[in-house]
């Protein structure tokens, strides 16, 4: 009588503790999924001020790049035998936008977009650890200023992905000694461009970086290593941290706004009641995005993946050193346990949910969830990535219409975002696909370079341009 009576209280326990889990899990990032045959997605409206731009990065666009991590990633071969780069791809002349860049501005003016976001090369900039090419920084220069002759703001990410390949064989961000070649670059760019740009990112998608480069290892160097993984995210925290304290130093710097940027990417289970899958998403969400997102909200910093990887480290002023936040966002991923581990961690989309050219579910939904996650920091919130690798132009204009959509429905429930920037202006380098995916507004021919206005982009200046027109009023 007394093992039945254990044996209920026993029952009763795990059942209430199943449901708090579940509780639990469903509270931290609640699914959203709206029926946009309901939503009329010509309701939006944004702030006075607010920045509209388009969004590039150095490497994916300039051309002309050499000695750079990429460059000599190009060149490998993965230990399966595939090239480092879908197709053997190389970024080569790209979009050219380093000599079209006066047409790329008239393209963005076009857009009726008042600002861009780009990155500058570092390879380009420090082709040696000490040396300056001032040919470089002073392109940089005549960029910004035709920029803003044609009222367009530029907003600089310092660090995206790729740096020169003498960085990378000092060890680059494994080594926390090397963070000061990082701060001397940076102070080198905020010298050269501070009078012309107010808004600085560090660095983009810190997690999405060290995931690609040492975990999964499909970004230069290729390790597929855990533990250095969490290592380097630690140092690209404090490299911010650096960065940001130096730039602050500088004349004129107290005046600037500098952030980094977050890509969040909701994990959620694929059956929302199962356990196993609630626990699989919540690890994954736990390494993608809390890990960042708490470093900067506590100045604690903890990356843990079972079995694997157990890091902590301690960054007491981190959270104050973020005049904004970036967010990029592109989808959701669902995890289904299937009993293997691997198997288990297979991003999958829910059933009949769409998919890009890129594999990424189409879920606008997601950004209004990832501005309300974000928002957690309290810092000022700007979008500077949101896009669809989409080649044959079916589900641009919808996408478009619905993430601002989403967006404009976050900010009228009071989130304080500050902008927007499509990913991306043009048909770009993506990175280890090589250019297999098409996200441009603008088609471009890399044969001639011909860019074209995609009919998608059409949703993107309707938007803007009924900004200008009731929302001045
Ligand atoms: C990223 C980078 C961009 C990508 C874009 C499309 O998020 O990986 O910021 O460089 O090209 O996001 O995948």
């Amino acid at each position: 009588m007394k093992f039945i009576k254990i044996l209920f209280y026993l029952v009763i326990v795990l059942i209430a503790g199943y449901f708090a889990a579940i509780f639990y899990f469903h509270s931290r990032d609640p699914l959203v999924k709206w029926d946009w045959k309901k939503i009329n997605t010509d309701k939006v409206c944004y702030p006075k001020d607010f920045l509209w731009g388009t969004a590039t990065a150095a490497y994916q666009v300039e051309g002309g790049f050499h000695n750079n991590n990429w460059t000599w990633w190009e060149k490998q071969t993965r230990a399966d035998g595939r090239p480092a780069i879908l197709n053997h791809d190389t970024c080569g002349r790209a979009d050219d936008d380093w000599n079209l860049y006066p047409l790329d501005i008239k393209l963005m003016k076009k857009l009726g977009v008042n600002s861009y976001r780009f990155s500058v090369a570092w390879s380009k900039i420090m082709p040696t650890p000490d040396s300056i090419n001032i040919m470089a920084l002073k392109h940089y220069q005549e960029l910004c200023d035709t920029l803003l002759a044609n009222g367009i703001e530029p907003i600089i990410t310092l660090f995206h992905f790729t740096y020169p390949f003498w960085f990378q064989q000092i060890g680059g961000f494994e080594k926390t000694e090397n963070i000061k070649y990082f701060v001397q670059f940076s102070r080198i760019v905020y010298k050269a461009l501070g009078g012309r740009v107010k808004y600085w990112v560090t660095i983009n998608e810190p997690v999405v970086l060290v995931y690609s480069a040492y975990f999964i290892g499909e970004y230069p160097p290729g390790k597929q290593d855990p533990k250095l993984t969490a290592v380097v995210l630690a140092n690209l925290l404090k490299a911010h941290q650096a960065v940001y304290n130096a730039i602050k130093q500088m004349p004129g710097g107290q005046e600037a706004k500098i952030g980094i940027v977050k890509n969040i990417m909701q994990m959620d289970p694929y059956r929302r009641y199962n356990l196993l899958d609630n626990l699989i998403a919540y690890f994954a969400d736990l390494n993608f995005n809390q890990s960042l997102l708490s470093a900067f909200s506590t100045g604690k910093f903890h990356f843990y993946m079972p079995g694997m990887v157990n890091k902590k480290m301690l960054l007491p002023d981190l959270p104050q050193t973020l005049d904004f936040i970036g967010l990029n966002y592109y989808s959701h991923n669902a995890f289904r346990f299937v009993g293997d581990l691997d198997k288990s961690l297979t991003a999958l989309p829910y059933p009949g949910e769409p998919l890009t050219d890129m594999g990424y579910t189409v879920y606008p939904e997601g950004l209004y969830r990832a501005i309300k996650r974000i928002a957690k920091l309290h810092k000022p919130i700007i979008i500077t990535e949101n896009g669809i690798a989409d080649s044959l132009d079916t589900q641009r204009y919808d996408f478009i219409k619905r993430s601002l959509y989403a967006l404009s429905k976050a900010i009228s429930e009071g989130y304080d975002v500050r902008g927007y920037f499509y990913w991306s202006l043009l048909d770009n380098f993506e990175w280890n696909l090589g250019y297999s995916q098409r996200f441009g507004l603008y088609k471009v021919n890399f044969k001639t370079e011909k860019r074209t206005l995609r009919k998608g982009a059409k949703a993107f200046v309707e938007t803007i341009d009924k900004w200008q027109r009731e929302c001045f009023r």
